[in-house]
């Protein structure tokens, strides 16, 4: 079976899940938590980054664009790419858009507020290990504040950056789905699914996936508020009432 070495919440994470999800794959999903998943993450694919995939055939592959259309090679119905060529380039110039500062930059954002809230941390990140394990998951986060601070470059202007950016990119959605409800032509396409799986973040969604437990940390609550009427969280919402399997194949 198709394996899928991920952190549960990311949103580049959930790109691949939604890939494999949309295209009905089975897969397995294993999980791991930011900070101990180095070392296996690194002997499974040479780097630390996640999602990670690894193939019937042996194959692994890091990188949730390139496993996005590695998926689309090896499973192309039902496809992700429009046909024409110039609305697939532009697909793919939307994906580098959202994967790019966006989506790091808002990441940060939310870890300005979770750094000072290591309970929800841990429940958002934890999700599927051990008690043993979280319980040793929990009392290391303290001891890695300042770590996770040089890692994500936290900064003292880092929150307004991320918001301010976050913003714009709802307004982008918000703006360039106005016609046709999507971003390249008038079909759910891979830049849709980046530009949903990227902010979902930072919209409260019913989807289990991406949903924030429950009760949500104020600090994180407040961090959604600012958002939650805006059209482009509204499109998120769309986009995942329309276009996310309702249950998962993952076994
Ligand atoms: N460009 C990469 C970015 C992946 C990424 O930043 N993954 C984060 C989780 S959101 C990660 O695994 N961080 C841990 C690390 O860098 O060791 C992709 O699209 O997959």
């Amino acid at each position: 079976m198709i394996e899928l070495h991920m952190f549960p919440m990311s949103h580049y994470n959930e790109k691949a899940r939604w890939a494999l999800d949309y295209k009905g794959i089975p897969h397995t999903r294993i999980p791991y938590m930011p900070g101990p998943h180095a070392g296996k993450i690194k002997k499974l694919s040479g780097q630390t980054q996640t999602p990670v995939i690894r193939f019937e055939d042996g194959d692994v592959l890091a990188g949730s664009t390139d496993i996005v259309l590695e998926l689309e090679k090896r499973f192309p119905q039902p496809t992700l790419l429009p046909a024409d060529e110039g609305a697939q380039k532009q697909a793919l110039d939307l994906v580098e858009k959202f994967d790019g500062d966006i989506a790091v930059k808002e990441r940060r954002s939310l870890f300005v507020h979770l750094i000072d809230e290591p309970d929800y941390l841990c429940s958002m990140f934890a999700q599927g290990q051990t008690p043993a394990k979280r319980f040793i998951y929990r009392r290391m986060l303290p001891l890695v504040k300042g770590m996770m601070r040089r890692s994500m470059d936290i900064h003292p202007d880092a929150l307004e950056e991320g918001n301010a950016l976050t913003r714009q990119a709802f307004d982008y959605v918000a703006a360039q789905t106005r016609d046709t409800g999507y971003l390249v032509g008038d079909q759910f396409t891979i830049a849709d699914l980046t530009a949903a799986a990227i902010l979902a973040p930072s919209v409260q969604l019913d989807y289990a996936d991406m949903m924030k437990p429950k009760p949500v940390a104020p600090s994180i609550q407040a961090y959604l508020d600012q958002f939650a009427d805006h059209p482009g969280a509204q499109w998120v919402r769309t986009m995942y009432e329309q276009h996310r399997a309702p249950l998962r194949v993952a076994a």
